[in-house]
């Protein structure tokens, strides 16, 4: 089965994912065997491997190393053509939909698209919307765009479901990097009413209590990075919130 058969089977069954995000300025060697020892152990779904900017070229290495000991899925999370890497299983290919870059919506796709073509990566079309969270965050001072407004729901949904309506085949809420909050309970909830695709939301999930709440508020997938790198035992924390919720979700079954 494909990356994406998977992702929505699971939407439709309404089981939740846990995807790690990876960025290559950040991890070493040492710290990538640490994380994928603890991934394997606690049952990690995805690897989300990227940043905004990249400014090692540890990403291919990183890449080689979580391919040569673990089965868990790699998925591109490029901010850039210049950052893709075909050792990986797939991409979840950008559209910045909550931005009006034109070079983000469709430019560096058409860049990379003989690559992607070439490839073996399977391609997730994704619908990428930055969350203001308090602070610019380096994704959207990077994309030159402006995100969408914290606290109104109406615009993420409408934005959502124009793309789905052009196509794109999964939906990712990002606060971004580090954020101070993660995006709001009645902005996912909005979006996940609003399209039918799997969502992904991320950005500032570094509690518990926050991930169980954007779980609750609809979200398919949750994203975790930065309090990983900081505390790498809230990837078992993370786990254990998205297992709860599948464990209720068997027992009613
Ligand atoms: C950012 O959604 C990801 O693109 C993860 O954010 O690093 O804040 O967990 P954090």
């Amino acid at each position: 089965t494909s990356l994406y058969e998977t992702l929505s089977k699971r939407r439709a069954r309404g089981q939740k994912s846990l995807a790690v995000l990876l960025d290559p300025d950040n991890l070493d060697e040492a710290g990538c065997r640490h994380l994928l020892q603890l991934s394997e152990t606690h049952a990690v779904d995805y690897f989300f491997m990227g940043g905004s900017l990249v400014t090692t070229a540890r990403q291919a290495s990183l890449i080689r190393l979580i391919k040569s000991l673990s089965a868990i899925p790699v998925l591109l999370f490029p901010s850039h053509s210049l950052h893709l890497d075909t050792q990986a299983d797939g991409i979840l290919l950008l559209s910045l939909i909550s931005g009006r870059n034109p070079d983000f919506l469709i430019g560096q796709h058409v860049i990379a698209a003989p690559l992607l073509r070439a490839s073996n990566l399977q391609i997730l079309p994704t619908g990428y919307m930055l969350v203001d969270t308090g602070r610019q965050t380096t994704a959207s001072y990077m994309s030159g765009t402006t995100p969408l407004p914290y606290d109104k729901p109406g615009i993420a949904a409408c934005t959502a479901m124009a793309g789905e309506q052009l196509g794109l085949r999964l939906m990712y809420l990002d606060g971004g990097s580090g954020a101070m909050y993660p995006v709001s309970p009645p902005m996912i909830r909005a979006v996940r009413q609003a399209v039918d695709v799997p969502l992904i939301v991320g950005g500032g999930i570094n509690t518990a209590e926050k991930a169980h709440a954007t779980l609750t508020a609809g979200a398919d997938v949750i994203v975790v990075g930065n309090q990983i790198e900081k505390a790498p035992e809230f990837l078992g924390e993370a786990a254990r919130v998205v297992r709860t919720f599948n464990a209720v979700l068997e027992s009613t079954i």
